[in-house]
């Protein structure tokens, strides 16, 4: 068999779309309203008493287009944790306003394909730091899954390791040029969503996702073995800029 890439893995991610049901929203009457917008204070603020307790972290942006109308990511230790918050923001009021627009379950992954050799990985800071990242407030979200490819001729999962290694070291070099532009978290979802990765870029400026993007399409990595699913651009909401959004 094909030697695998190890791999280190850290929190568990939910990916929550949601789409707003303007009419019923319309329909509801202002106390109804300030009833749910309340609720979701709350609910924002226990997310951040798990941000500051080091358990997880959560960050909320709109999705543009109609896909959805925004989307919470969420990290935490478990995938029983993830189901409560998940059940927790189904309970309260605001939800009933929502509908379900796509999830994506996965976990934070890190792979050895660049790792030093002899180095016990879970004795530097900086990775066990990456497995479970405090999510950067960036203005901007980008969300895509992907899968490597395994046709005859384009298998990634038949290359040697040195092969896959080489390949790999491509990819991080053009990552690496946009540092301070995009910062990527990268989660595994085989076995768990219908792709095997889920890609999350956080930027301030969002033509650097179209750049980064495009630019690695002509890397060997993607442009040969890479497969993509849907694409999903938003901007940072806080409580503030969410109340805006609901404001009739
Ligand atoms: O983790 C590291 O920083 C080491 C180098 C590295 C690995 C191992 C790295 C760097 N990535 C790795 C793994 Mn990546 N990455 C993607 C996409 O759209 C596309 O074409 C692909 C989607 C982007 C935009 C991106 C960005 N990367 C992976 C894996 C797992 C592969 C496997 O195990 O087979 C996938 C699916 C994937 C996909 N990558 C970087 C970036 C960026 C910006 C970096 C540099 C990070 C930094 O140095 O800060």
């Amino acid at each position: 068999m094909n030697e695998a890439a190890s791999t280190l893995e850290g929190w568990y991610a939910l990916h929550d779309f949601r789409s707003m049901n303007w009419t019923a929203w319309k329909a509801a009457d202002d106390e109804e309203r300030a009833v749910a917008l309340d609720e979701l204070q709350e609910f924002w603020n226990e997310w951040k008493n798990v941000e500051q307790a080091s358990q997880g972290s959560t960050v909320v942006y709109t999705v543009i287009g109609q896909k959805a109308d925004f989307v919470m990511m969420h990290l935490r230790e478990t995938l029983e944790d993830l189901k409560a918050v998940e059940n927790a923001f189904n309970k309260t009021t605001f939800a009933k306003y929502t509908t379900k627009a796509y999830s994506y379950v996965s976990v934070v992954e890190l792979s050895n394909y660049l790792g030093k050799e002899g180095e016990d990985p879970m004795q530097n800071p900086e990775i066990v730091a990456r497995l479970k990242p405090v999510l950067p407030q960036r203005q901007y979200i980008c969300f895509y899954p992907m899968n490597k490819k395994r046709e005859l001729n384009d298998n990634w999962y038949m290359l040697s390791m040195d092969e896959r290694r080489s390949m790999m070291r491509s990819h991080g070099m053009i990552g690496r040029s946009y540092a301070g532009k995009v910062k990527q978290i990268i989660t595994g979802s085989v076995g768990f969503d219908d792709w095997e990765w889920g890609v999350t870029l956080f930027a301030d400026d969002a033509l650097q996702f179209k750049k980064l993007v495009y630019e690695m399409r002509f890397d060997e990595v993607s442009a040969r073995y890479g497969e993509f699913g849907s694409f999903y651009v938003g901007s940072l909401l806080n409580e503030g800029s969410l109340e805006e959004m609901l404001k009739l």
